[in-house]
This record gives structure tokens, sequence and C-alpha cells, in this order.
């Protein structure tokens, strides 16, 4: 099996360069190894080290910071990052939040940051030095993200942060976390605004949160937390907007990540299909095996469809494509998960048991419909979209 990432059925969505970015992709995913005894913080570096010496976390920064050269005005081309993320969704869903981590976590630095700023975190990112965090979901604002708490009053020269964020990746192992806090609760999103904070700021301290696959979360809560002024990502305010910019790269990456799980899923699923004998014959030969594999390959290229689309049109149209990116994250997701259900049924017992690799993928699928927007939150993106006649 090897991993399925390829331009080769949809090239009207790419360019001449992004095969080679699919190829070192699929390579770097065929290469890593699955050791779910190891540490997930452990693994997480491994794989931030593993991605930078392939090259691939230089998609995640600008060129002029030791990115690739994408040629977009932004620096980071959705296409790219997406590509990638189908490689190692395929492979492991920790490799793959690792990648999405240092896109995810530095893009509102790339977007908005000063030029020091930058200077300062997006090397170390490409690195895999720093870990990226993007810290916005608190206990009391998930998708009611103006709802939020944490608040960061200017004193002088300072801003002190106090509050509470959750289901924070890489809390713990970041280098480098870009919060969200409100400096006017009063104001709702206009008072929401971005700031870096660094591991060894007083006043932060981390809690590991346990979730049902790999993957090294948790919560940051910050008492009295005083940073430098020039800290703050953009001007007071702004957040909201740059936090939805963010997403509109990463949530269609998201769509990238099922694509890729649900293509592993699909391998498995057929690979066991051909292989178990029941009633004298392979269970493929079953009607109802077989049309389960149908149904998952014929959803899984809808879904490749719209994902692609959506990176296309955020990389060369010239518009908001909030609706095309919240379809790509909605329909790949939620068709993921139906993809690896059916694998996990194919393989009859063997699919819910601990360390076969369709039991990893359905732990692993699930939180792709709640994280960067749910599935609910997709369809008032897209409604809001119908609404206002984009997309
Ligand atoms: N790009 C640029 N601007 C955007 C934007 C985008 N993608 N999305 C919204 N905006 C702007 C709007 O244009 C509007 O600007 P003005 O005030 O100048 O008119 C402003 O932001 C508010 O937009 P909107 O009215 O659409 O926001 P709502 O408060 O109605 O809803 C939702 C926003 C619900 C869509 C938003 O809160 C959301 O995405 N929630 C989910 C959050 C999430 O993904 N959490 C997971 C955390 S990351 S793991």
């Amino acid at each position: 099996m090897k991993p399925g990432s390829s331009v080769d059925d949809l090239g009207v969505f790419f360019e001449g360069w992004h095969a080679e970015v699919a190829t070192r992709a699929a390579a770097v995913a065929g290469d890593w190894a699955v050791d779910l005894d190891a540490d997930d913080r452990a693994r997480t570096h491994e794989a931030a080290q593993a991605l930078a010496a392939a090259g691939l976390l230089a998609y995640c920064v600008p060129q002029r910071f030791g990115g690739a050269a994408v040629g977009r005005p932004d620096g980071v081309d959705a296409r790219a990052l997406t590509l990638i993320r189908e490689a190692l969704g395929w492979a492991d869903g920790l490799l793959d939040t690792a990648f999405a981590m240092q896109g995810l976590g530095s893009h509102p630095i790339t977007l908005a940051g000063s030029e020091a700023q930058k200077a300062r975190y997006l090397p170390g990112v490409m690195a895999g030095a720093r870990l990226g965090a993007f810290c916005l979901t608190e206990p009391e604002a998930g998708s009611d993200v103006a709802s939020m708490r944490c608040r960061a009053r200017r004193d002088g020269d300072r801003y002190v942060i106090d509050g509470e964020k959750a289901w924070i990746s890489n809390a713990g192992v970041a280098g480098q976390y870009v919060v969200f806090a409100t400096v006017d609760p009063a104001a709702g999103r206009r008072g929401i605004t971005a700031f870096v904070v660094e591991p060894d700021d007083p006043g932060l301290t981390v809690e590991p949160m346990e979730v049902i696959a790999p993957h090294p979360i948790g919560r940051l809560r910050f008492a009295g937390c005083a940073i430098p002024v020039e800290r703050r990502l953009g001007a007071e305010g702004a957040g909201f907007k740059l936090a939805m910019r963010t997403l509109d790269v990463f949530r269609t990456t998201v769509g990238g990540a099922a694509l890729g799980m649900a293509r592993r899923a699909l391998d498995e699923g057929l690979a066991r299909a051909l292989g178990r004998v029941q009633f004298g014959e392979p269970i493929f030969e079953q009607q109802q095996i077989a049309a389960y594999l149908a149904e998952s390959a014929t959803e899984l290229d809808a879904a490749r469809l719209l994902v692609f689309r959506a990176a296309h049109l955020r990389d060369t149209a010239d518009r908001r494509v909030s609706t095309e990116v919240a379809m790509g994250k909605l329909f790949a997701t939620e068709a993921a998960q139906r993809i690896i259900d059916r694998a996990v049924q194919i393989h009859g017992g063997l699919g819910v048991t601990r360390g076969s690799a369709v039991e990893r993928l359905y732990r692993e699928i699930r939180a792709l419909r709640i994280y960067e927007g749910t599935s609910e939150i997709q369809r008032v993106v897209i409604a809001a979209g119908l609404k206002a006649g984009r997309g």
C-alpha cells in the first residue's frame, strides 16, 4: 500500500510543481513508522524534525523567511498544504497534526505579524525547532468565538492576560502560542486581539488533556501573564478576522487530512475484502461488501473534488472563499467518517481490535468533524454565504 496523494487525476486544480510536493509528502508518509506506545509529545517533536528534514515545513512559511517559493502574495499555498496533509493523514494522524500545527500556529504571524515578529518566529517554525499552537477555544467559547472571556489588559508597555484556553494542540510542547484574547468584552468580536505568548512567560501554566486518539493537547491558564506590547499581532480588535482568514486556509487542509485517512481506510478495506475468505470465497464477492467499497470510492472522489476546488480557489481567486472552504471541510470529514466506518465493518472483529489500522483511523477521524469549526458551523458558514450571494 502506498500513501494516496497524487495530482494526476485532478490536474485542472494544480500547477506543475504540485506533483513534486505530493511525491515528497508521500515519501515521508511511506517511511513513517507509527509507534502507538511512544509518548505523544516526544513523537510530535520527532515528527516535526522528520517534516523539516524533508523540506515539507517550508510550505508553512513565506519564502522571505526561508519557506518554499509558491508564488502567492501571502506566502502559503493551500493546495500544497492540503496535498501534504492528505499524504500524512494516510500514514498517521499525529504526523498530520504535527504538520498542521506548524501552519495553523504560524499563519496569523505570517498574515499580521511585524517584520520583527516574523523574523523571530517563522524560521524556527520552518526548522521544526519551534512548534506552533493556535489558541482560540475556551471551555465556554467554542463555536461562539466572540463570547471568549480570556482578557488582555493594557498596562503601559505590557499586556496582562488572564483566563483560560482549552483543547489546545501542542500545549506543553509549543515554542510559541498564538493566543486570542479580548481587550474589551463588551465589544464582542470587535474586542478580540491576537498575541504571541512564549512558553516561559510568567503566569502561563499548561495542563495536559486526554483525547480519544494520540495527540498532544491541553489547557492553558493565564494568571497575570504579562507580555510586552510588541507581542501583539496586528491591531487591537483585529483578532477575529485574523482567526477567520487563517481558518479559510486551514479548514481546507483539514479536508485534506480527512481525504488521506479515508483513502487509507478504503485501501485497508479493499485489501481485507479481497483476502478474507468466508463461505468459500473472498468476501469481496459478497455484493454488500463490494457495494460498500464502491460507495466509499465514489464519496472519496467527490470529497477530493470539493476539497481541491476550495484550495484552488483560495490560491487563485481574489475573493472570500469561506463558502467553498466550508463545503470541502464539511463533506470530506463527514464522508471520511462513513468510509472509515465501512472499513471497520468489512474488517469485522479485527476492525475493533486495538492496533489494527482501521481501529486507529476510527478514533483519529472523529475530531476532524469538530476542530477548526464543527460540521454544524460549516453549515452556518455555507448558509451565510448563500444569503450573502457568495460562492
Ligand atoms: N475572512 C475575512 N473576514 C471574515 C471572515 C473570513 N473568512 N469571516 C468573517 N469575516 C468578517 C465578516 O466580514 C464580518 O466583518 P464586518 O464586521 O466588517 O462586517 C465579521 O468578520 C463577522 O463575520 P460574521 O458576521 O460572519 O461572524 P459571525 O459572528 O456571524 O459568525 C462564525 C462567525 C460562527 C462563522 C464563527 O464564529 C466561527 O467560525 N466559529 C467557529 C470557530 C471555530 O472554528 N473554532 C474552532 C477553533 S480552531 S480548533
